[in-house]
């Protein structure tokens, strides 16, 4: 087999990739973030993204969700604001103006609706915040070519294994998926974090950097979904997408770890990694 050049996040990587704030920062300087996803029946998804994109520094963060959304999301993550979607149940349009927004983080919960669906088709013609696409907004992508062909440049790509195999088809085996990643991220100029036990992180430029922390108590209902608001509030604070990719899933493993040594491992749960995020930063600097 051919050997793929790699790198390992390491601590001595991501303490370089963190940047200090500054005593004279306000919340203007922090970004604002719009996550969009949570339908009848998957809120949860929506709302522990809203709390791991909180607690990653973010300055300002608003939440799209459908109606019967609204009182979930005001109750649960105070610190939110909270824009209903037209539809009762599930996402059927965007905001009509996103520039206000430096990241636009899309998929928990979503659900794939038509509806939804047309309305990201509508959403990538038009000149976007930078995007984090997880979940549904990955399966909408696997079964909608229009939706490839016009994803945007340099967007960050959040699959688990089976949402990779949507976009790419069956890998026969790793050394494969790893030939799969690479030449789709090169396609869409894109970069796709391939989840798992050794998340991979796939570039453009045909470099991988495998994690190093996390461990199996993250295998539970919900811990993808945090990942996606810690992206989305790194993206809004100004970090390139490699940097984002790079600090937010070293984090999310860290913070994982430290949840897996108070908690223990068979007891963790997904709201355990925003809880001990705080504690992962202090950890890096
Ligand atoms: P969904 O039903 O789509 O689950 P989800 O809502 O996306 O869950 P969540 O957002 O919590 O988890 P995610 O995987 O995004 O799909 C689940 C289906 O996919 C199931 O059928 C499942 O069996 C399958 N599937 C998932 N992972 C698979 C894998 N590795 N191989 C084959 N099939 C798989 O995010 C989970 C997070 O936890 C990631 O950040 C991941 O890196 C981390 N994590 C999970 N296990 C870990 C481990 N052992 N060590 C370290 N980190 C781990
Ligand atoms: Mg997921």
């Amino acid at each position: 087999q051919v050997e793929t050049p790699h790198q390992l996040l390491t601590h001595g990587l991501i303490e370089n990739v963190l940047r200090p704030r500054s005593r004279f920062s306000h919340k203007g300087t922090f970004g604002h973030a719009l996550l969009v996803g949570g339908s009848y029946g998957k809120m949860g998804a929506i709302t522990m993204s809203a709390h791991a994109a909180l607690r990653a520094g973010l300055g300002l963060l608003t939440v799209q969700v459908p109606t019967t959304g609204y009182t979930i999301l005001q109750t649960a993550v105070p610190e939110a604001m909270v824009l209903t979607d037209a539809h009762e149940q599930h996402l059927s349009q965007f905001p009509e103006d996103l520039s206000k927004y430096q990241c636009l983080g899309i998929g928990p919960g979503l659900g794939q609706a038509e509806d939804s669906r047309l309305a990201m088709e509508s959403l990538f013609r038009q000149k976007l915040p930078p995007l984090i696409l997880d979940a549904d907004a990955l399966n909408l992508l696997a079964s909608d070519r229009l939706l490839r062909q016009n994803l945007p440049a340099n967007s960050i790509l959040t699959p688990h294994p089976k949402e990779f195999e949507r976009l790419t088809g069956p890998a026969t085996d790793d050394f494969h998926r790893l030939q799969l990643l690479q030449s789709f991220c090169a396609e869409h100029d894109c970069y796709v974090i391939l989840k798992g036990a050794h998340t991979c992180i796939g570039t453009p430029t045909e470099e991988f950097f495998f994690n190093t922390t996390g461990n199996p108590g993250m295998a539970t209902g919900g811990t993808g979904d945090v990942l996606t608001g810690i992206l989305t509030a790194l993206r809004a604070q100004g970090y390139s997408p490699l940097e984002t990719c790079q600090l937010g899933v070293y984090l999310h493993g860290l913070a994982g770890d430290i949840a897996a040594e108070v908690e223990g491992e068979a007891s963790l749960i997904a709201s355990d990694l925003y809880k001990y995020l705080g504690a992962a930063f202090r950890k890096i600097h």
